[in-house]
């Protein structure tokens, strides 16, 4: 059964599938056992739910320990991104001036975009059903958590939170060719059948997630679970325990391996040639997928790219 395909972001709700964490947590989220993180977890996610696209996204007054977490995220991965992020992550990076004394809040971060590539940030209550999520992308909205992960282990977090969405993905959308691969993704997704949608959430992973590029002689990171993870990021460059992870080539027709959200580090990471030639080989994926209805949709005066 396929939900009727949605005309614009409006269709698409952004509380009503959330498929992540529920208000009370559970035994291996970090914030488990503080009471006093679940009601500020729950309240910065219900802000979520009340916002109405095109209206400012509200503000949200970090605590200092908020952003102590933030903070020490940020540095431990600053020093990595000369080394260890693609050429088009370090460029789009100077643009939002992040500090470690400031989260930023994904107001600011959306106008930057809507300047640079016309995406648009918006709030969401957790992790959203990939058909939620891969739709908005269709709409070059990208839907980010804001509250910020358990400061028990700031290295770690079990879902998406602020600290992952602002270093991983907000940089990247900033880029005109990688914020076209992400579009094909979700244009590919308006009225996919639910397999279709289970390949695309692997894509998604495989690229926008996990994704590798080739520079020169040198594999750099584009995936955001890698540039906003100190150890994935290392662990794509130097292996882990005398084990290398392997690299393969994108061919979004095969079968992609099995993913999941807590499996530890990528033992396969999939390497691009350039964003501009991934999203070629995952725009010709769609064109054998796409639904008629959706050829001739116009999203927000562009027709679709195929
Ligand atoms: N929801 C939220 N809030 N953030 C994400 O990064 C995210 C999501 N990723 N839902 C999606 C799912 C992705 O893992 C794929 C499409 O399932
Ligand atoms: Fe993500």
């Amino acid at each position: 059964s396929v939900p009727p395909i949605p005309k614009s972001i409006h269709d698409i709700s952004n509380g009503d599938h959330i498929l992540g964490f529920g208000a009370d947590l559970s035994e291996d989220h970090p914030g488990y056992y503080d009471n006093e993180y679940k009601k500020r977890r729950s309240y910065i996610a219900d802000l979520a739910k009340i916002h109405k696209p095109g209206e400012p996204i509200p503000c949200v007054d970090y605590s200092a320990e908020e952003i102590r977490v933030w903070g020490l995220v940020l540095d431990t991965l600053v020093d990595l991104y000369p080394t260890h992020a693609c050429k088009e992550y370090i460029d789009s990076y100077k643009l939002f001036n992040f500090k470690p004394n400031h989260i930023p809040q994904l107001q600011e971060l959306s106008e930057v975009l809507e300047q640079t590539t016309g995406w648009h940030i918006r709030p969401v209550a957790g992790l959203l059903h990939p058909r939620d999520f891969l739709n908005g992308l269709a709409f070059r909205t990208f839907h980010s958590t804001q509250y910020v992960r358990h400061g028990s282990n700031p290295m770690y977090t079990p879902e998406p939170d602020i600290c992952h969405e602002v270093l991983g993905h907000v940089p990247m959308l900033a880029d005109p060719e990688f914020a076209d691969l992400a579009w094909v993704i979700g244009q590919a997704s308006l009225g996919a059948s639910e397999k279709d949608i289970w390949h695309l959430t692997k894509l998604y992973w495989y690229t926008v997630e996990f994704g590798t590029v080739k520079e020169g002689s040198e594999i750099r990171a584009f995936g955001a679970g890698l540039l906003s993870s100190i150890g994935e990021l290392k662990h794509m460059r130097e292996g882990t325990d005398g084990v290398m992870p392997e690299f393969v080539e994108l061919d979004p027709f095969k079968k992609m391996p099995k993913m999941s959200y807590k499996d530890g580090y990528q033992k396969k990471y999939f390497l691009c040639e350039s964003f501009a030639d991934a999203a070629a080989k995952l725009r010709s994926y769609s064109r054998s997928i796409l639904k008629p209805e959706v050829m001739s949709m116009n999203f927000g005066g562009t027709p679709i790219q195929l």
